[in-house]
């Protein structure tokens, strides 16, 4: 790991506010795999067949146990001391998380203020008359879920070619860019228009910190680059500064 040099460790004792921009690398230590990579889940699902709207109406019924599966998987892991690490340093920091994650584990690890750029995977919709199902035990899910109304239910996700939830991607621009400090942690920053993010927070002269075990898209223009899984470098950050 880069050593905790001494600039880093000024602009966080004087940071008020600090973000986190987290992707699926966030939770792979809870054990929730990642998307890309060796270990990722596009090489054994293609994107193109499962996460984008057409599929989803071509052949609801698989791309629906896809999700009943993640859902299932999801719901056996548990937030990791990454996530908790997050969560602690509200007590120093005003936070604001940024999360392109749908496994609501930021949510489960007691972080307050969570941005779910692309949706949540627990939540639902009906394509028809949009009547929310947020809690899937709600649904009959034995083949393809349907609304009282015959419509077909949906998860609420972002999949490719779709807009982000209206205004909340401006909303993450405007915490991103009022923030002394962003994190970008456990993204390939390869999907936009989230991965504009951090490169919006440098023109603002946002200090920009990325975490991951690999160098990404974006670590060429990181201010500080720690190489490292999230669990095990954001616990040593709080450490640092307790
Ligand atoms: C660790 C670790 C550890 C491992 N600790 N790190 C051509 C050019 C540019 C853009 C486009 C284009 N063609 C189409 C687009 C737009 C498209 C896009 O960006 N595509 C690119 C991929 C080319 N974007 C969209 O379509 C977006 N919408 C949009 O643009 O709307 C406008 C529009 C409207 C109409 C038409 C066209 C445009 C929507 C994007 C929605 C993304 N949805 C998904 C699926 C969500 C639902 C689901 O999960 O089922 O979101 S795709 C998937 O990728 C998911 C993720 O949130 C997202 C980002 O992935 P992430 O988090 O970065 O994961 P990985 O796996 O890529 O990386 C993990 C990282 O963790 C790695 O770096 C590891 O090293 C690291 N890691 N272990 C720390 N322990
Ligand atoms: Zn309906």
């Amino acid at each position: 790991m880069t050593e905790l040099n001494p600039v880093f460790l000024d602009k966080l004792r004087a940071a008020k506010k600090i973000s986190f921009f987290t992707g699926a690398g966030m939770s792979a230590e809870s054990g929730i795999p990642t998307f890309r990579g060796e270990d990722g889940i596009w090489k054994k699902f293609r994107p193109e067949e499962l996460a984008n709207f057409k599929a989803f109406v071509r052949s609801p019924e698989m791309v629906w146990e896809w999700y009943q599966h993640r859902r299932r998987v999801i719901t056996e892991c548990a937030p990791n001391p990454g996530h908790l690490a997050i969560k602690d340093l509200e007590s120093k920091f005003s936070i604001t998380v940024i999360t392109q994650n749908i496994d609501n584990l930021h949510n489960r690890a007691g972080s307050s203020s969570v941005i779910e750029l692309h949706g949540n995977i627990l939540k639902n919709y009906c394509l028809t008359c949009k009547k929310r199902y947020d809690h899937p035990a709600e649904l009959h899910i034995e083949g393809t879920p349907r609304c009282t109304c015959g419509g077909l239910i949906r998860p609420d996700v972002v999949w490719f070619g779709e807009n982000l939830p209206e205004g909340l991607f401006e909303h993450a621009e405007e915490e991103v860019i009022s923030s002394d400090i962003l994190f970008s942690v456990g993204t390939s920053s390869v999907v936009y228009p989230a991965a504009s993010l951090p490169h919006t927070a440098l023109k603002k002269d946002v200090y920009v910190v990325e975490v991951n075990p690999v160098e990404t898209e974006f670590t060429e223009y990181a201010n500080l680059f720690f190489k490292g899984k999230a669990g095990v470098i954001l616990p040593l950050i709080i450490r640092a500064i307790s």
